[in-house]
Parts: structure tokens; sequence; C-alpha cells
């Protein structure tokens, strides 16, 4: 099986049974007029990671490997909120009030969508979580079961908030996890930091982290087409026929 460099020791890729898990992706975490600008938070550190998952992301499908989407949001009936999360914090905006982009983290709104760069296709799983763990409230467990996936390379935003638990968590649930460092962060690069250092710790005590470029170099060898090879059906002795 082909592995790659990452820390704390190289990361066994077996290409049947891993994903690519992209998570909170949004508008409201990544752009101005959203949820996380409303709580002071500065956007630009969460910028650099998008043109990165793109990348992952156009190479997984090249691959025809799986892309899983989450996103952080709730029902518009807002059932789906404890209000000991919609008052943390105390915004000048809270989760279902309107904001520039809609209503604050809240489903089909125009602020929880994704940043388009790193948007689903037809055919990938999204995911809507109302908390911060992937796998709670959601049908991302069966989805990686049905498909024999144990394996994920896992990317998105905030290094140690939703990607952190959903890492945690997968972990304790027996996946292989991989964190790309260049496709994760934070508004607090301090947190980004020290989270990967610490799910690393202790030889990879939650998981590896490696570099996006590590993986799409083992991509492009192992998924690069071959070279088509120059046929021709007179010298092989037969004719081509038109119907
Ligand atoms: C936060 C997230 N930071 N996606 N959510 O509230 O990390």
């Amino acid at each position: 099986m082909p592995s790659i460099n990452a820390k704390p020791f190289p990361f066994h890729v077996d290409f049947d049974h891993i994903a690519l898990l992209c998570i909170d992706m949004q508008r409201d975490f990544c752009l101005p007029g959203g949820f996380a600008e409303s709580l002071g938070n500065d956007l630009s550190n969460v910028q650099a990671c998008i043109p990165v998952i793109a990348k992952l992301q156009a190479a997984f499908r090249k691959a025809g490997l799986p892309v899983i989407h989450t996103k952080e949001c709730h029902k518009p009936d807002l059932s789906d909120l404890p209000s000991a999360k919609r008052n943390r914090g105390n915004p000048k905006i809270k989760i279902g009030d309107m904001g520039p982009m809609g209503r604050i983290l809240i489903d089909g709104e125009v602020g929880s969508d994704f940043v388009p760069e790193n948007a689903p296709i037809e055919g990938e799983l999204v995911i809507s979580k109302p908390g911060k763990d992937a796998f709670y409230a959601t049908e991302l467990r069966d989805y990686l079961t049905t498909r024999l996936i144990s394996g994920l390379v896992i990317t998105g935003v905030t290094t140690e908030v939703c990607v952190q638990t959903t890492m945690r968590v997968a972990n304790d649930r027996g996946y292989d996890c991989v964190l790309v460092e260049d496709g994760t962060d934070s508004y607090f690069p301090e947190f980004k930091d020290v989270t990967l250092r610490a799910l690393t710790a202790q030889g990879g005590i939650v998981g590896w982290t490696c570099q996006s470029q590590a993986l799409l170099d083992l991509l492009e060898s192992e998924y690069s087409s071959p070279a088509t090879p120059d046929f021709n059906l007179q010298s092989a002795g037969m004719e081509a026929t038109v119907s």
C-alpha cells in the first residue's frame, strides 16, 4: 500500500477505502457578513485553505474517490439549536437572526451555503450538522459504513473547533484520519498550530497530519491516465466500419 510523508510517521493511503472530508467551508465561516464575522473573528486567517481544498477536491474527483461536505447549520424553526448555543458568545447577531447573507447559520440560506470554490458537485454527500462533531445527528456513519470507508483525509474550518472535534470522534470510531495541514485554518493561527501538535503527539494519539502536496503527488502518480496507445486499425489488419 502506498504511503505519504506525514506526522508523526508515514500515513498509508488505502485508495479503496478512503474519502476526502471537507468540513464547514461555508460563507458563514469564511466570508464577510457571516456568523464568524459577527463574533469578531479575523476572516483573513481562514481563507488560505480555500484554494488548497479546491485542488484536493479536484484530485479526488479525477480519481473517482468520494468527496464529502459538511455544513454547520440549523433548521429554520431552530428546533435543533440548543439555547446554550444560541446565546453563546454574545454576538451582535445570533444564529437564526437575519444577516447580510440571510438568516445566520440556517440551512438553505446563502450564508450557510459553501464558498463557491469548495462547493459540492452533483452526487457528492452533503451533510447538514447541528453540532461541531460531523457524526452527531447525521448520516455520516452510515454513509462510510455502506461504502467500506475506513480512512479519512480531513480538511476545513476551523481547525480547533469542528475539524478537531470531528477528527477525535472519527478516531474513536476506528477511522484512520489524516488532517491536511495547509487544508485547514483557524481564526487564531496559534490555536491551529497547537491543535496540529496535540493531534499527532504521543505517537499520533488522534491521527496524522500531512501537507496537501504529498497527497496530490500520490494521487497524480496513481491516477494519471496512461498515454492513449497509438492504435492503427489498418496496421492491425482490420478495417474500420462506419454504420
Ligand atoms: C465553529 C466550526 N467555529 N466549523 N464552527 O463554530 O468550526
